[in-house]
């Protein structure tokens, strides 16, 4: 349809429109008020918690409102460039306490609802997640969107409205058990949904040749056989101490047409009413795989409809904005979050030479102008690769510019540079040709990209060494580190309250700290004072209390809170090695059993808490699940050792779990084999938080050791007899169905080539940290200057700072803040 007729609001509506909502208590009430009135059509009989829940939503979302339509306003006019972040997961987790806080009108609120009769908390725990994600990616954009709104940047994130985010894990008998996770039952507060804002996405069909009647010239002409609409729905996004309000977009897939005309008048009902049903499928269920299996028809259509879609938009704002497309790259960057997006490529190849008529070279170097790419990964079973008969059908027009890219590619680049040599062709080609032929997304994703970055130290060194080592030597100066960072505002300051206001209060500068962590490092000058040291441990215990009661009133379980806190939250799979940390807890159980009761009341307590998704069909990560909670069983029902050992599993690991769960550990497992976790994000919570990282020299450990200090971690040290004791528990039947355990222990005793995580080589060493954990944490004050450390030097490991960098030396991007106001009076 087209566009409506602009049109000039009349000075009565704009004096209207104009107004400015207050920030006083009883104004806050009578929106709230209202909203349970006439937008929720609630009565005081008819009202719940829940209710409330969604009429304070309402309300805060219309201040969000006012502060998006002045940014949005704000940009336009100064004509700024923007960048555009696609990602195919969004792990945003709950919105409502973090809008109140960047805000900063939770006090307001709080004060509002008192008086209506309820507390801010209550109400925070109605709301449940958006879990558009997995784990670390997913909660990686989350954290930058709120970076980038903070840091009042110009820019626009982008995914998929999934129907179904991330399963709900339960636990039953020990064993994962996936619900679907439908979050949208009672509907979405913080979206609104633009029937505004809508395109038309294609699939299938052929590619043939016509003569265009304007040129006489031959081109590509897509016939396609499947169309459905993918229509935009917007979530605010709140900057922090800024009145800057950034946009997420996000695509729900909708049929075409809501019935096929034709098909309907010959009476066939059901298969318009089906059709209906499948374009909705494209957009009906999150992937829940962490880095395994691939190669599925819907996730590639899943790809494509967001990407057409998002590049659809872009160009759509661009050219509202009277730009020609030359001028594209001057005003628009493009950040895929990993090869998920890389379709974004072809795409905007395709409309700039198919729909725009732009020559192959304009539009390849507007294309790589605006694209760059970060790789979050080198696991072979996570580079995405799609199998060439599958692209043939599904996207046929994009095979064919992939194959034409790659095609100058090899002749103008690569054979330019080696000559002849057929290795280099081999590993730099964009189709792989060994076994069934298939397209390489990481390399379609370089080679259209101006900037390649991995997201931690060693991983970049990784990645520009071994895995992309070709392509780092015909672009040298292509591939960048930008180490990952996590948001302050939510994993400091919302998560964990106490901590925050006792920052604040020994800072003595207000919460300007919350945009500049270096400013931590003034509370070295405390860490020597006693009553700081006890202010410090004593806001942990409380946030090891809120944990405790938690754990209580979900899971039946009774935790000491002065026990030490040892926590493995993140997914499970076996690089990330939960098995080394289970066997070793079996191992402390073995010793325990073995002790006098003597020897038994010098040791220190531990609760182990683990939690995290399997993905689905990853059969050794649920037989780890199953392991932990069998040993669960068996050590918290032990009279002996259980004053000693507890083991938690915490079902549904997630974003608003962490919250709680990572402000009360005293310790936190960040134990990959060393070379595979690419950066880690959990890590740098913890650390935020003051809790002491046992891991290994990988991804950001590296980094974080850095700059906390190396006394201020736990580093894993090299152990093994015991291990084979631990394995032999599990074999003689101790923890239950030994025969089901066998594929996870048994490679572990059949040597080296079969210990693929190298769990055997570490047992030593990570039994000499644990035990030095232990030993540490009877010196109090010595523990708890390491906890302040972890704090005090955790700086670099805000978003704030890896966004600065992207904008600097990625984006070229300037920050832009809005000092547009609705006027406060004018109300007629
Ligand atoms: O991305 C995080 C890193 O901190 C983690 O180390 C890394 O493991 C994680 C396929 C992925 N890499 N790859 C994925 C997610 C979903 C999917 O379908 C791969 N996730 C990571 C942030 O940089």
């Amino acid at each position: 349809g087209g566009m409506p007729a602009p049109y000039s609001a009349s000075p009565r509506l704009a004096s209207f429109l104009d107004n400015k909502l207050s920030d006083d208590v009883i104004d806050i009430q009578r929106w709230i008020s209202n909203h349970i009135k006439y937008t929720l059509n609630r009565t005081r009989d008819t009202i719940d918690i829940f209710g409330i829940y969604q009429a304070t939503a309402y309300s805060v979302r219309n201040r969000l409102t006012e502060r998006w339509n002045s940014t949005n306003q704000w940009f336009t006019e100064n004509g700024v460039k923007q960048v555009n972040y696609l990602s195919l997961e969004w792990l945003m987790g709950r919105a409502l306490q973090n809008a109140l806080l960047n805000l900063h009108l939770n006090e307001q609120y709080a004060d509002a609802l008192r008086e209506l009769g309820f507390t801010l908390d209550d109400l925070y725990d109605q709301e449940c997640d958006a879990a558009l994600g997995n784990g670390g990616l997913g909660r990686l954009a989350a954290c930058f969107i709120d970076s980038l709104a903070t840091l009042n940047m110009p820019a626009w994130g982008y995914g998929v409205r999934y129907t179904y985010g991330m399963f709900h894990q339960r636990i039953q008998d020990g064993y994962q058990v996936e619900f679907p996770e439908f979050w949208l039952t009672f509907g979405n507060p913080w979206e609104i949904e633009r029937l505004d804002v809508q395109y038309l996405i294609q699939f299938g069909g052929h590619v043939t040749q016509v003569t265009d009647p304007a040129t006489g010239l031959s081109k590509a002409k897509w016939e396609t056989d499947e169309v459905v609409r993918a229509c935009a729905y917007d979530t605010l996004i709140p900057g922090f101490g800024t009145y800057n309000t950034l946009t997420l977009r996000l695509w729900a897939a909708k049929p075409a047409k809501e019935f096929d005309l034709q098909v309907f008048s010959k009476g066939d009902f059901f298969t318009a009413v089906a059709d209906k049903q499948a374009s909705e499928n494209i957009t009906s269920v999150l992937y829940p795989n962490d880095k395994t299996e691939n190669g599925h028809i819907l996730r590639l259509k899943q790809e494509y409809l967001f990407v057409s879609a998002t590049i659809q938009d872009i160009i759509t704002r661009h050219k509202k904005a009277g730009r020609p497309l030359s001028q594209l790259p001057q005003f628009v960057g493009i950040q895929l979050n990993d090869t998920h997006p890389a379709l974004a490529s072809p795409e905007l190849m395709r409309i700039l030479i198919d729909e725009e008529n732009l020559s192959w070279e304009d539009a390849w170097a507007i294309t790589t102008r605006c694209l760059a790419y970060t790789n979050h990964t080198i696991l072979p079973e996570a580079l995405e690769k799609w199998p060439i008969g599958m692209m043939e059908r599904i996207l046929p027009r994009h095979l064919q510019i992939i194959y034409s890219i790659n095609h100058f590619f090899l002749h103008d680049v690569v054979e330019r540079t080696w000559p002849g040599d057929m290795g280099k062709m081999r590993s730099l080609s964009l189709i792989d040709e060994e076994g069934s032929r298939a397209a390489r997304m990481a390399n379609l994703a370089i080679v259209s990209s101006h900037t390649v970055n991995g997201v931690a130290a060693l991983h970049t060194d990784i990645l520009k060494n071994a895995l992309f080592k070709d392509f780092n030597q015909l672009w040298p100066t292509k591939f960048q580190n930008k180490t990952n960072g996590v948001t302050p505002r939510r994993w400091l300051n919302q998560a964990n309250q106490p901590l925050s206001a006792l920052i604040t209060q020994a800072l003595g500068r207000g919460d300007v700290w919350l945009k500049d962590l270096t400013m931590l490092r003034a509370l070295e000058n405390h860490a020597n004072h006693p009553d700081f040291l006890r202010a410090w441990s004593q806001v942990k215990l409380q946030n090891k209390e809120r944990l405790a009661l938690w754990v209580k009133n979900n899971m039946g379980i009774e935790i000491d809170p002065l026990a030490l806190f040892d926590v493995h939250v993140k997914r499970i799979h076996e690089y990330k090695r939960q098995l080394l940390n289970i066997l070793y807890c079996i191992h402390r159980y073995l010793q325990f059993q073995a002790m006098s009761p003597s020897e038994r009341s010098q040791c220190v307590p531990r609760v182990v808490f683990f939690g995290g998704k399997a993905a689905v069909g990853y059969d050794s990560a649920k037989r780890i699940i199953k392991l932990i909670n069998a040993v669960a069983n068996v050590v918290n029902a032990d009279p002996v050792c259980n004053k000693l050992l507890k083991i938690v599993y915490v079902p549904n690991y997630c974003v608003s779990l962490a919250e709680i769960i990572i402000p009360a550990a005293d310790i936190s497992q960040q134990i990959s084999t060393a070379g595979m976790e690419a950066s880690g994000t959990g890590n740098m919570k913890f650390a935020m938080n003051g809790g002491i990282i046992v891991g290994t020299m990988d991804g950001a450990n590296i980094e974080i050791c850095e700059e906390v200090g190396e006394e201020n971690i736990a580093p894993d040290y090299q152990v093994h007899p015991d291990l084979k004791a631990a394995i032999e528990a599990i074999q003689e039947g101790n923890f239950g169905d030994a025969s089901f355990f066998a594929p996870i222990v048994e490679p572990l005793l059949r040597g080296k080539g079969s210990d693929y995580y190298l769990i055997n080589e570490d047992f030593p060493l990570y039994q000499e940290c644990q035990a030095h954990v232990d030993a540490t944490f009877k010196n109090k004050p010595v523990w708890t200057r390491m906890s302040i450390y972890n704090t005090t030097r955790i700086a670099k490991f805000s978003s704030d700072r890896s966004i600065t960098e992207y904008a600097n030396e990625i984006w070229h991007l300037e920050p832009s803040e809005c000092i547009l106001r609705p006027r406060a009076s004018g109300a007629p």
